[in-house]
């Protein structure tokens, strides 16, 4: 019997990335290295990205607000009043109808189309109508628009000079949004600031009560910069309507010195009708991690919630998290993340699943799900699982424990690694870290950097050595082994936080690796079949190193270069031929058995499956559901399957530079 095993790893990691490769770590396997990613966000797009091929690009865990130079937004506000006939009321009037009716009609025609309960004439019907009768191309959302101006009293004539965008015009409108946030504004401005979204929970979690009167009161920090004004304040009506009154206590916004005009005066102005929320300016430009230290300063709740500028709450989403503060103060929870289209703006929300925030040697956070033994011991699919790490965006914790255990390393800059760094803290110094099933958050993921990022790629590093150097003890090696070229690399003072690690008696990495992540590989001589390069004999070739796709051959380097991504490990008990990468751990997998199919390079599941190989006689790596043996195709340097040989066969025969120990 064949057992098929659902062998998209790093696919099923987030809720519903699904299939969709670029959109987030979870497709790990698509993403580009932080090197080129950088190189590319210096250029803003000049295509919009649903134009041609997608962007491969970065997941952005951690906000958007991480950067430190902003691009001068490139102009595009509404066309200025003068232009039209209409006053400036008026025209403000429309744009405003726009947003709010407009964007409800827009809903609507979308869950009619979504649910096939379109019950009105065929498509295009009432804008026919409502074109004979202004005369003049009308579009849906115009046509909305127009009726508000026709009950105000206008003019047809002033009817006919308002504005209604062309077909043009709406393409200019697309892509400046795109340029300017990487997701589609056009869309988002156009959808309901309080939209319901589905809710993907299972009935368990909405069987769930809670004692409102008991549970802690929460205070919401959102740290934004130069955000889009719908996705910056979905964000915070989303949380209003989602949370009972008694435990929202309040919405801090801080602004990271965004430059664009939208959102300075007309911001405030429209803040202070909203209930419970409020402006902090920072005068310049802090960072993502300062900035959310400057929200949790002024802070007054029990509970700090953080959330990026672009994430919307669903329902229920606020109650199971306080409950698990409530019942004891050092538990930190993260809701799950679901994701939200970038371009379609559609809410991905999956049911319950067991997929963890874990990490690479590279120090890069990624997903994985929780192995198989494991999650058959859970109690219930709604229980908190306990994760590893946190991604770094959407947290809850007791506000005065995220002050007593070091809130962040404030020697980081602007962002990055300081997910991780807070995730080692709070579980060695005594805490825990929990995904909270039940709790659900949409979070936008988008396939690149807006912004501009001068050394952006320099930081990074930086804050990820110096997580190595003051929490990592003896494994840093492994990461400085895997990242060559981050020991070359100032990270700075670190006494401080060394000197925290001691005041708090936080227990060592070997304990977190022991005990908060026992499925991680690491990679020491016990745990490893082979180590090194991966040659083919015959050849002299070996085997290179691929962020995604079919991995090639090409000339050995020196042994001793066999770092990075061209450090590959035969690790014992899943037998999954592994190296690390700056997105996380990948392996070469096999989805198909027929003679000369092409391997790929997936992110590890630890499932076997697809991934599990096994060493047999004639140096061969046998491919152990295929039954097929790995070979390189001479005319391509590509490594393909096929049969398995019987006698000696160049092209079959491939080893390790260091065999540490022979897997029979
Ligand atoms: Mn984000």
């Amino acid at each position: 019997m064949v057992v098929l095993l659902n062998d998209n790893g790093d696919q099923s990691g987030i809720n519903a990335i699904t299939t969709k490769g670029p959109d987030g770590v979870a497709a790990g396997g698509m993403l580009q290295p932080v090197e080129e990613w950088l190189q590319g966000a210096a250029e803003l797009p000049d295509k919009p990205p649903w134009v041609g091929e997608k962007t491969a690009g970065w997941f952005d865990s951690n906000g958007d607000a991480e950067v430190k130079a902003p691009a001068p937004a490139p102009p595009a506000p509404p066309a200025p009043p003068g232009q039209h006939s209409i006053s400036e009321e008026d025209f403000a009037l429309l744009e405003q109808f726009k947003r709010d009716r407009g964007n409800m009609e827009f809903i609507k025609a979308k869950e009619r189309a979504a649910t096939g309960r379109e019950k009105r004439g065929p498509p295009g019907q009432a804008r026919k109508k409502a074109e004979a009768k202004v005369g003049g191309h009308v579009d849906t959302v115009g046509l909305a628009a127009r009726r508000q101006l026709e009950n105000a009293g206008l003019t047809r004539e002033q009817l006919l000079e308002a504005k209604v965008q062309t077909p043009e015009e709406k393409e200019k409108e697309k892509r400046e949004g795109y340029a300017r946030n990487a997701f589609n504004q056009y869309v988002s401005d156009r959808i309901s600031l309080t939209r319901k979204l589905p809710d993907p929970r299972s009935q368990g979690c909405r069987d769930e009560t809670f004692d409102i009167d008991a549970l802690p009161i929460a205070s919401l920090v959102i740290v934004f910069h130069e955000e889009a004004r719908s996705t910056l304040l979905r964000t915070v009506w989303t949380a209003l309507e989602n949370s009972p009154d008694r435990l929202l206590k309040e919405i801090i916004l801080v602004d990271d010195a965004s430059q664009q005009a939208h959102l300075q005066q007309p911001l405030t102005d429209e803040v202070a009708t909203i209930p419970k929320t409020r402006i902090v300016r920072l005068k310049e430009r802090s960072g993502l991690i300062r900035a959310r230290i400057e929200g949790a300063k002024v802070a007054t709740g029990d509970v700090l919630i953080v959330l990026d500028s672009h994430c919307e709450c669903n329902t229920g989403w606020l109650e199971p998290m306080l409950d698990r503060i409530r019942l004891d103060k050092h538990t930190v929870v993260v809701p799950v993340i679901d994701a939200v289209d970038h371009d379609t703006w559609k809410y991905l929300g999956g049911p319950e699943t067991t997929t963890r925030g874990v990490f690479s040697w590279s120090m890069v956070f990624t997903w994985l799900d929780l192995p198989y033994e494991m999650a058959q011991k859970r109690t219930s699919p709604i229980a908190p699982l306990d994760t590893p790490t946190m991604a770094g965006g959407l947290f809850a914790m007791d506000l005065k424990y995220f002050w007593d255990i070091g809130s962040y390393d404030l020697g980081m800059d602007v962002w990055g690694a300081e997910n991780l760094e807070i995730s080692f803290r709070i579980w060695t110094c005594g805490g825990r870290l929990e995904t909270i099933p039940c709790s659900r958050v949409g979070h936008v993921f988008r396939d690149h950097h807006p912004y501009k990022f001068p050394d952006g790629f320099k930081t990074i590093k930086r804050n990820t050595n110096r997580v190595a150097e003051v929490w990592l003890d003896e494994y840093k090696e492994i990461f400085y082994e895997v990242e060559p070229a981050n020991r070359n690399v100032d990270f700075g003072d670190i006494s401080d936080r060394i000197a925290l690690r001691k005041r708090l008696g936080c227990k060592s990495f070997k304990w977190y690796l022991d005990n908060v992540f026992p499925d991680m590989f690491v990679p020491l001589e016990e745990n490893v079949f082979g180590a090194g390069l991966l040659r083919n004999p015959g050849s002299g070739l070996c085997v290179q190193g691929a962020q995604s796709g079919n991995p090639r051959l090409s000339h050995c380097t020196d042994t001793q270069k066999a770092t990075g991504n061209n450090r590959y490990y035969f690790v014992k008990g899943q037998r999954e031929i592994r190296y690390e990468t700056s997105q996380g751990a990948k392996c070469i997998d096999s989805s198909q058995s027929a003679p000369m199919s092409k391997v790929e390079v997936w992110g590890c599941h630890g499932l076997k499956g697809n991934q599990e190989w096994e060493w047999i006689s004639g140096h061969r790596l046998r491919h152990v559901i295929g039954n097929v043996c790995l070979e390189i195709d001479d005319a391509s340097h590509a490594l393909v399957v096929n049969h398995c040989s019987q006698g000696a066969d160049p092209k079959q025969e491939f080893t390790f530079s260091k065999w540490v120990s022979l897997p029979f």
